[in-house]
């Protein structure tokens, strides 16, 4: 399964590795991991997004090594490698500034990923939808390849497999899964301090900001749609940061009853980031996939474009006909 991609890296000096818009846990954890197993194998690497890196993730990165958001300077760079790894992600579009540069850039493209598709976007992929996260297949990459787990490594996959899974509660949460969890923990990764890290390092305008969206919060569909709208003057009023709004469409399906859940992020581009998480067999990656976003049945995403009001129309119509 993995001899495409031992070849990609057995004839290439140069990486970049990339991820989707809005990165995550998984997508900079499983990016970061991937890099430090390139670098250890001798070869140059750098880890670029097209958008800033959350506060909860920024201790995975302590030296600020990773080029997040880029700027004009870094695609020059990224599109002068040897290779590309895109992870977490199988399309172009969901790559944000980044996209176009390294489709239709010189270097080899080879997808790792676990997010259903409809089509490939490069011959060199491994997509595993059974896989709790990125971050799973990347352990299971330097396992088969034979390279050493550092304590950041670690540290970083430890960080996708408990993003991506909810805390281990997610339907993706396998024995599998665990298993390397307990190997993680045998590198040094220490659970209660990663949590502390990525779940309780809110700052006081972000928690401003999530008081105010959550008592705007509406309903359709006798309560089981629910949404939460942020627009970019609320952001700037409480002196929180866009990243800032990872994690509040959570609190959505706390809500008993609420079987869909949404925020609705405006931007000052004309564009809204809509977030979408569900229940069971509702399946949000289908309402996402018909806006031209996606994602898993149960959380998937979409940049859409026209204000806030306009998106609320469409998205919620289309998510209170899936009920
Ligand atoms: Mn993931």
């Amino acid at each position: 399964m993995w001899d495409d991609v031992k070849h990609v890296i057995d004839t290439s000096q140069s990486f970049a590795i990339t991820s989707h818009v809005n990165p995550d846990g998984d997508s900079i954890g499983s990016a970061l991991a991937l890099c430090e197993f390139l670098k250890a194998q001798g070869k140059e690497a750098v880890v670029a997004m097209s958008d800033a890196v959350p506060m909860a993730y920024q201790w995975l990165d302590p030296d600020r090594e990773m080029m997040a958001p880029v700027d004009e300077a870094d695609l020059n760079q990224i599109t002068a490698v040897d290779a590309v790894f895109i992870v977490d992600v199988n399309s172009w579009e969901r790559l944000g500034q980044l996209g176009e540069p390294i489709q239709h850039g010189q270097a080899v493209k080879a997808v790792i990923d676990h997010h259903p598709y409809r089509e490939l976007i490069t011959p060199h992929s491994v997509i595993q939808t059974e896989a709790s996260s990125t971050s799973e297949l990347i352990y299971n990459l330097i396992d088969t390849l034979g390279g050493s787990m550092t304590k950041r490594a670690a540290d970083a996959l430890y960080t996708g497999i408990l993003t991506d899974t909810g805390s281990f509660r997610f339907a993706s949460t396998s024995p599998h899964a665990h298993d390397i969890t307990a190997r993680l923990l045998d590198h040094g990764v220490n659970p209660a301090q990663v949590y502390d890290l990525v779940y309780n390092q809110n700052s006081e305008a972000r928690t401003r900001l999530m008081g105010q969206v959550i008592s705007n919060i509406q309903f359709a569909g006798n309560g089981q749609v629910a949404w939460l709208t942020v627009a970019p003057s609320m952001i700037e009023k409480t002196g929180a940061l866009p990243e800032d709004t990872s994690g509040f469409v959570d609190t959505t399906m706390t809500i008993s009853g609420v079987e869909i859940g949404i925020i609705f992020v405006g931007t000052n581009e004309g564009t809204v980031r809509i977030s979408l998480r569900s229940r069971g067999s509702k399946d949000v990656n289908q309402i996402a996939g018909s806006f031209g976003g996606g994602g898993h049945r149960n959380a998937s995403g979409v940049v859409f474009k026209g204000s806030i009001e306009e998106a609320v129309e469409a998205v919620t119509k289309v998510a209170v006909s899936a009920l």
